[in-house]
């Protein structure tokens, strides 16, 4: 054979080889390919090294390096295969794959506290019948104060108790129609409620509130109420009392002690205030009361033929008594290794 012949066969092989290789999609297929080029009994490569004999002598050195050259370019292409496979030139696993090694755990966040607070507190008086309404947080003095019985010269509409929005021209001034201010309670929410729908009305709102309450264990000036409105006829403060303490049972245990304190609101009336009691201290987690007759005109509600009850109850103190949190601030802290225990 002339040396000419025996390289082009050469290149011919390798090109074959590689092809192949490329061609295999799993590991059987790729063996067999192995077998056909360049296994040693009657491997493709191994026919032609036997035709090395044939070759002049004076040509044997460069048949023999161009030899050895294909053969590692075949078995490159074999390499090249079998890692493409996911083994490695022992057979076995990638080697880059090292099975005692611990498991990769990507750090997933998770619900805020108050997200689930949120969610259960809506669970447990969906249970008793009251669904999810919702208001903005920008409100008018209209919703956050007058339809609320909140007269023009209440202190609660003092701008230093509330956070208004900077407004040019008309509502520049605070509290003034046109004004604008962050919500200070979630009963803005029975009045956009009320102006939308007749009775019988069972509903709840849970959502931020704003005040410029100096921060403190039990103060934060942005905090989460849950505002309740139920309106029927012959609603009396004995369901009100009822649903509360079911609420409180359900939410704090049933080992829950919890009183009602006579209050005022301008829109409920009468009204209380309501504590659990907590490490020895009586704390208050929300208001309530009957819903005022004058709240009823504002909304265009005959305060003769229907009665209601509303409260609203800060779901921070809740969050707080359920897990054993003592500091408000924590809940806001960013800290994950506060957040991340629940
Ligand atoms: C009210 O906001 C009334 N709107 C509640 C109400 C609704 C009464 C319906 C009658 C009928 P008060 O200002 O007391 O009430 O706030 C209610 C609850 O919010 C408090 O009991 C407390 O749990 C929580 N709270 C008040 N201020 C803060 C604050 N700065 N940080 C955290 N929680 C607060």
């Amino acid at each position: 054979m002339s040396l000419q012949d025996f390289l082009s066969s050469l290149d011919s092989l390798v090109a074959d080889a590689s092809r192949a290789f490329e061609a295999c999609s799993d590991a059987d297929t790729l063996e067999e390919a192995r077998v056909q080029y360049l296994g040693q009994k009657s491997g493709a490569l191994r026919d032609i090294q036997k035709q090395m004999g044939g070759i002049d002598p004076a040509d044997r050195k460069t048949a023999g390096m161009q030899l050895n050259q294909s053969k590692t370019a075949i078995q490159d292409a074999f390499n090249e295969a079998k890692s493409r496979l996911g083994q490695n030139e022992d057979g076995g696993i990638d080697s880059t794959f090292d099975p005692s090694l611990p498991g990769h755990h990507p750090v997933l966040g998770h619900v805020h506290p108050i997200t689930q607070t949120i969610e259960h507190l809506m669970e447990i008086m969906g249970r008793m019948g009251f669904e999810a309404a919702e208001g903005p947080e920008v409100e008018d003095p209209w919703h956050n104060f007058v339809a609320l019985n909140i007269p023009e010269d209440h202190p609660a509409r003092d701008p230093l108790d509330n956070f208004y929005l900077a407004t040019a021209g008309k509502g520049s001034v605070p509290g003034e129609e046109g004004s604008q201010l962050l919500r200070s309670q979630t009963s803005t929410v029975q009045i956009r409620v009320m102006e939308d729908k007749q009775p019988p009305i069972r509903v709840i709102s849970l959502g931020r509130v704003y005040r410029p309450d100096a921060p403190d264990a039990t103060h934060f000036p942005m905090f989460h109420q849950m505002e309740g409105l139920l309106v029927d006829r012959n609603v009396t403060m004995a369901n009100l009392k009822t649903v509360l303490r079911v609420f409180a049972e359900n939410y704090l245990g049933t080992d829950v002690e919890i009183r009602f304190r006579p209050s005022f609101f301008p829109f409920t009336e009468p009204s209380v205030e309501v504590d659990f009691y907590w490490n020895g201290n009586w704390v208050e987690f929300g208001g309530a009361g009957m819903v005022d007759p004058n709240v009823f005109e504002a909304v265009g509600y005959d305060p003769d033929e229907y009665s209601g009850f509303a409260f609203g109850l800060g779901v921070e103190r809740l969050c707080m008594r359920r897990h054993g949190i003592t500091d408000i601030r924590d809940l806001y802290s960013g800290d994950l290794r506060f957040l991340k225990q629940f």
